[in-house]
């Protein structure tokens, strides 16, 4: 990733929005906000768009449970910034620094994963809040299959399924600073390898025939290791326009089992919302992330196919979203908040031939107490 468009990820959206953030409005953004005057609790929609975690502590004693669904689609591959054929990656490419043969029998054309994540969050002090989580996972992934003696003959397709439990996540937010319109948190999360890293799968090999595999690292469930996830969130809101930024990392601590740690990913993100009604808000986001080669190699991962080479993972991406946020309006102490958002790709540098990522979307529903 070029300095120059993570300075645009960040800057954007503020730049965009700047000439109305001087605009005063009613609506403070605060979802724990309450109106002193009446009984009643006015919350407001979130102006942070719903893929961004870690933004926010809870009051000590306060709970928050949430549900979130991701679903995330690749579709196609490259190499840099330039899109391949399955054709040219089984014709053109060599598999030199691979495990396995020296060629691309097995190419992949399309994949999608779904994640469901279970939360929960408690203030354990007003400036402390942990949190944890759990994941289920599923992937499939479809592929063309090409003569081992002819790199142009497509003998066939198939297609791969892993599913499981991800990794488990363990998070304290610390709130840094919180004024009436500013807000800093940092995180430091611990993710455990309770994902599998030992799948298996049924593939139609060059000869023609099936074959059992232990299934290429993109198709895992988990990273194996322990790892390290820092972020910094910096979010304001005034009246109502709320904008912010987030640096966060995984970073992977030591080999797992199978002798091998995923690439280190770096993201950032920035982004503004507009709450154009009492219980919606709109948002808009663009993040820039990295992700490093995977480190090592799994021996029983092998095969004539780009997933199972460790050198065709990481690269660099700046992704667009556009949420929708909504609050229930409650006189109970409780808040029922649901969210949305869609994410395109704008831009991608891939280690490769790699899979291009697509559309993905993210669903929300919150329930704080
Ligand atoms: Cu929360």
């Amino acid at each position: 990733m070029k300095p120059a468009l993570l300075l645009c990820a960040i800057l954007a959206p503020t730049l965009i929005f700047s000439p109305a953030l001087a605009q005063q409005g009613h609506h403070q953004n605060h979802v724990q906000v309450t109106d002193e005057d009446s009984a009643v609790h006015i919350h407001s929609a979130a102006t942070t768009p719903i893929s961004i975690m870690g933004d926010h502590v809870h009051e000590k004693g306060g709970w928050m449970l949430s549900y979130r669904y991701m679903h995330m689609s690749m579709d196609g591959n490259r190499n840099g910034t330039k899109e391949l054929s399955p054709l040219e990656i089984s014709g053109d490419f060599a598999n030199v620094t691979g495990v396995g043969p020296a060629t691309l029998r097995i190419v992949p054309t399309e994949m999608s994963m779904n994640m469901h994540m279970l939360g929960a969050m408690y203030g354990l002090t007003d400036n402390l809040t942990l949190v944890g989580m759990l994941n289920y996972i599923d992937k499939d992934m479809d592929h063309v299959t090409f003569a081992g003696g002819n790199p142009d003959l497509q003998i066939g397709n198939f297609t791969t399924r892993s599913q499981g439990l991800g990794d488990t996540k363990f998070a304290g937010l610390f709130q840094l600073l919180q004024n009436d319109n500013h807000a800093l948190v940092a995180k430091a999360a611990i993710s455990l390898p309770t994902g599998s890293v030992k799948e298996r799968g049924t593939i139609l090999n060059p000869m023609g025939a099936l074959q059992s595999v232990r299934l290429p690292y993109a198709m895992q469930i988990g990273s194996g290791t322990y790892d390290f996830e820092p972020a910094l969130t910096y979010s304001a809101h005034q009246g109502l326009w709320g904008w912010g930024a987030q640096y966060n990392a995984r970073i992977h601590l030591g080999e797992n089992s199978q002798n091998y740690a995923l690439g280190d990913k770096h993201k950032l993100s920035g982004w503004a919302g507009y709450q154009w009604h009492e219980n919606f808000a709109a948002t808009l986001r663009l993040t820039g992330e990295t992700g490093g080669k995977i480190d090592g190699g799994d021996p029983q991962i092998a095969g004539p196919v780009q997933t199972a080479n460790p050198d065709f993972y990481g690269g660099e991406r700046l992704l667009l979203g556009f949420g929708i946020n909504f609050v229930e309006n409650s006189a109970a102490s409780e808040t029922h908040q649901f969210g949305a958002e869609l994410t395109l790709p704008l831009y991608q540098d891939l280690n490769g031939p790699q899979m291009q990522r697509d559309y993905g979307f993210t669903l929300n529903y919150r329930l704080t107490f």
